[in-house]
């Protein structure tokens, strides 16, 4: 491989040049090593090396608290975070190494709450080694009962003299077998009640939750790792009789559910990015495939159906690439910084952008004939790696009803149009 397709070269009027210097160091070359590690499934020599050598959780943390140099065009917000950054090194790292890339996005997700609503104590005690990759994070939010329905968590945190006790599950955890600590919601009021409705209508709601910083370690803590159909660091995480201080607890009481949107918004746009770069690496396997294998003849490049198709993959992948850039750049260009809401924009690019990489993904596998279900060929395994995308931190089906809230509030928000005059209204 030459060079990675990457959106900074493909799109670069979003983009600035600290953009296209992080590119420049992107290469195939430069991420060999991680590949190589990844390939080995050998997820704790993967997750460190993220840190140092390659310098790429540097992006995780902004600026002002420790975090790689973001150059001009951010707001002057210590909390906001460069995402058109994120956007390209998970475009990469979907090209090369779909475990790291899964890795990496965690970090974030266990990270940027601190960066968001830590104290300055819990920011100068874990984002240093975040950085450098001796410490990795994991976002503990999905549990048994409350998946797509946050609201309905049930992971309780009692108020107990100085500090709260933490009882409850959590399931599907990404890093646990790797974490150091866990960023964890839990119910901090009422429970909620199961009487129908809206979660929010239920007593408690969203209203209740509340988000610690908890070592993965702790006494009070136990830890499973979950098989999946692809390598994957993921498990299941139990608190029997946990006790924080409240030191412990990141931002408000009550402040968990908005926290953890808040880093949703931002890391949605980036899980785009990565089926970008699966996708990209499936249409460079699929071309590489059809221009070389011969049937009736002549390349299968030359029948027109194959045709279509690669016209087909091309243009959706450039479709969600603006679609992810849009909302990278109107995310970190905007003035409120980090408080910004671009949870329409994000919801669109992950939802289209994820389901367009498993329709390319699916493609390229069809492309490739039966080889294409090979255990160990390219398209096999990125067929494998692509699935969760359309389901991890928001399913599609979540970013749908998010996306029409989105556009049914601004419509209810603008004044109504001048229409042309009706008969009689003159
Ligand atoms: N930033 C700041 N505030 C936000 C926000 C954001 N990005 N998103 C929502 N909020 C606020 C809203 O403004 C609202 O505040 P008020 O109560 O003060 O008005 C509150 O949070 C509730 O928001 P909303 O009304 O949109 O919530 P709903 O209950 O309608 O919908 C969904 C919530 C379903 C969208 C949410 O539960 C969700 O995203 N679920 C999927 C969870 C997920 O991704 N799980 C994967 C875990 S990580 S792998």
């Amino acid at each position: 491989m030459s060079r990675l397709a990457l959106s900074s070269a493909e799109l670069p009027v979003f983009f600035e040049e600290r953009h296209a210097a992080l590119a420049a160091r992107l290469t195939p070359e430069a991420l060999a090593p991680l590949a190589r590690l990844a390939e080995a499934h050998d997820t704790a020599a993967v997750a460190r090396s993220m840190g140092e050598p390659l310098g790429l959780y540097a992006h995780l943390v902004p600026e002002a608290l420790g975090g790689a140099p973001s150059g001009s065009g951010l707001p002057a917000d210590a909390t906001a975070i460069d995402v058109r950054s994120l956007v390209l090194i998970r475009e990469a790292l979907g090209q090369v190494a779909p475990l790291a890339d899964a890795i990496f996005a965690v970090q974030g997700l266990g990270s940027y709450p601190i960066v968001l609503a830590g104290s300055d104590a819990q920011r100068r005690a874990i984002l240093p080694d975040v950085l450098s990759g001796r410490r990795i994070g994991a976002f503990a939010l999905t549990e048994p009962e409350a998946g797509s329905d946050v609201a309905s968590l049930r992971t309780e945190a009692c108020r107990e003299g100085d500090g709260w006790v933490l009882d409850g599950e959590k399931v599907l955890i990404s890093n646990v077998p790797l974490a150091h600590h866990l960023v964890v919601f839990a119910r901090t009021g009422a429970p909620p009640r199961d009487s129908g409705g809206t979660a929010g209508e239920r007593g408690g709601g969203r209203a209740a939750i509340t988000a610690f910083l908890v070592d993965s370690g702790a006494k009070g803590v136990a830890s499973e790792p979950l098989p999946m159909s692809i390598p994957h660091p993921i498990g299941r995480l139990r608190f029997e009789g946990c006790r924080v201080p409240d030191s412990a607890r990141l931002g408000e009481v009550g402040g968990g559910f908005k926290l953890a949107m808040q880093t949703l918004d931002a890391f949605r746009i980036s899980v785009g990015a990565a089926a970008n770069g699966m996708a990209a690496r499936a249409l460079r396997e699929a071309i590489a495939h059809v221009t070389r294998r011969r049937q009736f003849g002549a390349p299968l490049s030359e029948q027109q159906m194959v045709r279509a198709y690669l016209a087909e993959m091309a243009t959706e992948l450039d479709a969600a690439r603006l679609l992810v850039a849009r909302a990278a750049h109107k995310r970190d260009t905007a003035a409120a910084g980090a408080a910004a809401r671009v949870s329409t924009e994000a919801a669109m690019a992950k939802m289209f952008a994820t389901e367009a990489a498993q329709r390319i993904i699916d493609r390229a596998v069809q492309l490739h004939g039966g080889m294409g279900v090979i255990e160990g060929t390219e398209v096999e395994r990125l067929y494998r790696e692509i699935r969760p995308l359309r389901i991890y931190e928001g399913t599609t089906e979540i970013q749908k009803l998010i996306i029409a809230k989105g556009i049914l509030e601004r419509a209810a928000a603008e004044p109504p149009a001048d229409g042309p005059a009706r008969d009689g209204a003159r």
